[in-house]
């Protein structure tokens, strides 16, 4: 091989060489084998100094000439090693900028919580205030209040959950089985706030109240949950009636299923804390229940031992009380038939009522 073939061979082997470098710290080697310090250019110039003039020209212009050529290989592989790089990082990141964001679902009530709001538009358009109180509860505030005193019968009636705290009168607190509570609570706030009204002689103001709420019981099957709610009323005054029981609650329930087309039925009953009692039962005229008698509510005449309860005198202060589950008035408006799916917070069944 000639000297100025050499020069040719060192230029075609750098090129073959940046072609074969994939990555630019690969490039990088390459190029110092050809123009680093003890590259093939550098080694073809160091044996210029014995030539002649003329030599040196000649040479010289060729090693010039490889050594360009060569850095414009070594540019031009640099510039696509670069832009393969810059592609396949793109890839990678790639965005797909048409894919639907991910958004937050608004919120909405639970299914419960629309009908207690609805009972409590309802009944409150009739006069009726809406009382609130502790869920776990006194021995006495819980049944002997209600004419349920220890070792009754009824009391077997609701089986209790009962907390590690203990009364005054050494019994252990409870959860509330009803919101019954409340309302005695309620009527005892009642009296005070109407203390001075009463002494200087006038008549103490009619009660009119609501109970909505939480409530416990130990019972649990497709149609009975150890938490569920419970709304009572309570209306007492100098001269209210099971007369007056049949009107508002007729009302309500027209109100409450947005149908006049339904009947109303009282059924004679027990409750400890009422005398006379009654079962109310509805029939609607049309729709997929029409027909079949449905128990809605338990309804009398409040006992003269819980009006005295209340500290109220039963020759003055009488009336009527009721309840109701809106678990169940839940069920019946909107067609559920599974009471727990209330209380297992699967989304895709709460998000139906948003
Ligand atoms: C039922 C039975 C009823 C009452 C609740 C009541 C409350 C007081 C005084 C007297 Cl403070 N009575 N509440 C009366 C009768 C029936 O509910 O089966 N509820 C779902």
């Amino acid at each position: 091989m000639t000297e100025l073939d050499s020069i040719v061979d060192a230029a075609r082997a750098a090129r073959a060489a940046f072609a074969q470098a994939s990555t630019p710290a690969e490039l990088e080697n390459a190029k110092a084998q050809f123009t680093g310090k003890s590259g093939r250019i550098t080694e073809l110039m160091k044996g210029m100094g014995a030539l002649s003039v003329e030599e040196k020209k000649t040479r010289g212009a060729a090693i010039n000439q490889a050594k360009q050529a060569i850095e414009a290989a070594l540019n031009a592989r640099r510039q696509a090693l670069a832009e393969a790089e810059l592609e396949l990082q793109l890839k990678a990141e790639a965005l797909d900028v048409s894919l639907p964001g991910r958004m937050r679902e608004p919120g909405g009530l639970h299914p419960v919580t629309l009908t207690l709001e609805r009972i409590e538009r309802i009944f409150a358009s009739m006069g009726f205030d809406v009382a609130d109180g502790p869920e776990v509860e006194s021995d006495w505030h819980s049944f002997t209040s209600l004419n349920n005193p220890p070792n009754h019968p009824a009391r077997s009636m609701q089986d209790t959950f009962y907390v590690d705290i203990k009364g005054d009168d050494g019994i252990p607190y409870n959860l509330r089985p009803h919101t019954s509570p409340m309302q005695v609570r309620y009527a005892h706030q009642h009296i005070k706030k109407h203390a001075e009204l009463v002494k200087s002689g006038q008549a103490m103001p009619e009660i009119r109240v609501i109970a909505p709420g939480r409530t416990y019981r130990v019972d649990n099957d497709a149609t009975h949950s150890p938490m569920f709610h419970q709304c009572e009323g309570l209306w007492l005054g100098e001269n209210v009636s099971f007369k007056d029981l049949k009107v508002v609650f007729t009302e309500f329930c027209r109100r409450f299923f947005e149908t006049d087309d339904l009947a109303l039925r009282f059924r004679p009953s027990f409750f400890p804390f009422t005398e006379p009692s009654a079962e109310i039962d509805i029939q609607f005229a049309g729709g997929p229940l029409a027909g079949r008698w449905l128990e809605v509510a338990g309804s009398g005449q409040v006992h003269p031992n819980v009006v005295r309860n209340m500290g109220l005198d039963p020759e003055k202060s009488i009336g009527f009380a009721f309840g109701m589950g809106p678990d169940r008035l839940t069920m019946l408006r909107y067609g559920v038939n599974d009471l727990r799916l209330f209380f297992d917070g699967d989304i895709r069944f709460l998000r139906q009522f948003r």
